[in-house]
């Protein structure tokens, strides 16, 4: 089985958005560590479907990020389950959780499955505006986020989330404090190599979503930047 905690770096996909065929190979083939099919809005069953089908041509693990019941499906390395922490709504943080555990809980593979506990801290992206994420934090916050969700909670995963806006290193840098076996995540806003490079001082695992769709070659040249961290 794949094992996330070797990772340094993962693209993500957003299944409601056009990528050409050359572009996905170069994503796929360009040594990432894993490709994550994952969105906020406008993910559906066919769009999950499609690029899963796409990516599942070359070698590279393909993980779902679960965003809502009807996309889920068969096929994929592994499942990640976030749970937004500072979400104001329950239902983001176990009530979709419940129901699908409800209906299928019986039939999971549970070793597939890891639970990613998210903070979300840019107010502007559209996942703090869905989830009600309180945003407003400060380092000694988002340490004790970090120690709530491996020490308490035993998430394996603790994903700081900027979408779209590259966040504080200082933040990334106090979440990791608070860790000592969970994987750090740090997703958002990365487009050149230079800042892939800085946020992965701090975290483990560096996530580019968006500048894929904006810059392939920029967003290419992150995964050297971090594998040559290491
Ligand atoms: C989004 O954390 C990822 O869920 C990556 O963010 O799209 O800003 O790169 P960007």
């Amino acid at each position: 089985m794949y094992d996330f905690r070797e990772w340094r770096h993962v693209f993500k996909l957003d299944p409601a958005r056009e990528i050409a065929d050359s572009d996905l190979e170069a994503i796929c083939e360009s040594g990432t560590d894993a490709v994550i099919v994952g969105g906020t809005d406008g993910v559906t069953l066919e769009g999950v479907l499609d690029l899963m089908a796409r990516v599942r041509r070359f070698t590279v693990p393909c993980v779902l990020e679960v965003s809502n019941l009807e996309s889920v499906t068969p096929g994929f390395d592994l499942y990640f389950v976030p749970s937004i922490l500072n979400s104001k709504d329950p239902k983001w943080i176990n009530g979709l959780h419940f129901e699908a555990v409800k209906e299928y809980g019986d039939i999971m593979d549970w070793d597939e499955f890891a639970m990613e506990a998210y903070v979300i801290l840019n107010e502007e992206c559209k996942a703090a505006k869905l989830t009600q994420a309180e945003t407003r934090l400060s380092e000694e916050d988002i340490k004790a986020y970090a120690m709530m969700a491996e020490k308490m909670f035993g998430m394996p995963i603790f994903y700081l989330e900027y979408s779209g806006a590259f966040g504080n290193p200082e933040m990334v840098s106090a979440a990791k404090k608070g860790l000592e076996k969970a994987v750090l995540f740090y997703g958002g806003g990365i487009k050149t190599k230079e800042q892939a490079a800085e946020m992965a001082r701090h975290a483990d695992v560096i996530v580019v979503g968006n500048s894929i769709y904006e810059d392939i070659d920029k967003a290419l040249e992150t995964v050297k930047a971090v594998k040559v961290e290491k």
